[in-house]
């Protein structure tokens, strides 16, 4: 046990395409890397909480708060290294998944570093390689989206989600099944529609969509629990599963029958695997959301992935379509059979390009144990 440091740095990225949602449209991600420094080793972790609290409530700079004046004294207090148990000790605080899971992170990359094994074989995975996905937000225009949609299935893509909001989604699937009536599509409603729209719900449910992700906002399961009911196609949850328990919940309210894993939202490695081992023994299929994160967060989604039951593609797309130039080396690619292979290095197996970091960064910190 000798953590000798951790840092934190605060990035800013321009995105190469803008990304639109029911929150609104942004061109660049503020995001914070934490590094876990000991015997000379470094493991990397991404927080993947955005500038504003739009997507949850936590902030870059809520979690450069709680991390700063809570978790990181507590844990070099403690002299903890192992990431099971600073998940545990971190368990006394309340919320702030985003920061406790960006902490946790680095602490899974160094303790694979140190045992010279990538994290896919530190968890028990089970693959060489995960099936990408690409995640298409709101266009100017529905022949826009059509265009975009054309351009990554040329990349190798094989299933493609799309972003929906009021006044964009029936026309807009319309528009795209004209062109690709068999294309694996899936909808991503980001909590924007209330119990009012469930015939618009009705008229999605003809397009023969792999799944209609959060229609309501997080904490409605009831009313996915009856939309689910009135519709064939599987309604999958994002924002709504914080926790293994808001998971047991809603399973047993069936208001979903596929679960996105984002580790972020869920609090870290730990309370994710608690979630994926709940939803493997209740036969309820999962998949790896995304946060566009940069390659160390990309890196680290792309090892939980490897887990069994991680059977839908993900949103985990190649670096490029994200950033200009990512952190990492190499950047993530995708295969023509759009698959991204699974780094066998140690730890995240991408080396961390620091001068990258160093030319993105607006703030530094350095903690060190009294
Ligand atoms: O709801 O899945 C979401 C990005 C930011 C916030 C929320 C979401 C998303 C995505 C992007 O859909 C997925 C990706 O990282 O490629
Ligand atoms: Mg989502």
């Amino acid at each position: 046990m000798s953590l000798e440091r951790i840092e934190m740095s605060l990035l800013h990225l321009p995105y190469v395409h803008y990304f639109e949602t029911s929150f609104g449209r942004e061109y660049d991600r503020t995001f914070i890397i934490l590094r876990a420094v000991g015997d000379g080793v470094t493991g990397y972790g991404e927080i993947v909480a955005a500038a504003s609290p739009l997507y949850s409530y936590e902030t870059t700079e809520t979690a450069w708060h709680v991390l700063r004046d809570f978790f990181i004294p507590l844990i070099l207090k403690k002299d903890l290294e192992d990431p099971a148990a600073v998940a545990r000790e971190l368990s006394r605080f309340r919320g702030h998944p985003m920061a406790r899971s960006g902490l946790e992170l680095a602490l899974w990359d160094l303790k694979a570093k140190k045992e010279g094994l990538s994290l896919s074989r530190l968890y028990g995975g089970k693959r060489s390689a995960i099936s990408a996905g690409v995640s298409i937000g709101v266009q100017d225009t529905p022949d826009e989206l059509v265009e975009r949609i054309g351009a990554f299935l040329e990349e190798g893509y094989r299933r493609v989600k799309i972003k929906i909001k009021p006044g964009w989604d029936v026309r807009i699937c319309e528009s795209i099944r004209k062109t690709y009536p068999d294309l694996l599509l899936q909808a991503d409603a980001n909590g924007g529609y209330s119990p009012d729209d469930i015939p618009l719900m009705k008229e999605l449910d003809e397009f023969s969509l792999l799944m209609l992700e959060q229609v309501f906002p997080p904490f409605d399961l009831l009313d996915h629990s009856r939309l689910q009911k009135m519709i064939k196609t599987p309604l999958c949850l994002d924002e709504s599963i914080t926790s293994v328990t808001t998971t047991r919940q809603a399973l047993e309210l069936e208001s979903c029958r596929i679960v996105n894993i984002k580790v972020g939202r869920v609090g870290g490695i730990v309370e994710a695997r608690r979630i994926h081992d709940l939803c493997e023994e209740k036969n309820i299929p999962v998949w790896c959301g995304g946060m566009l994160e940069s390659g160390v967060g990309r890196a680290h989604n792309v090892h939980l992935a490897t887990l069994p039951d991680f059977v839908f593609p993900h949103d985990i797309s190649a670096s490029r379509r994200y950033y200009k130039e990512d952190i990492v080396e190499p950047p993530f690619d995708i295969t023509e059979e759009g698959m991204i292979p699974v780094p066998d290095g140690p730890g995240i197996g991408v080396e961390v390009l620091e001068d990258r970091i160093a030319g993105a960064t607006q703030r530094h910190q350095v903690f060190k144990p009294a």
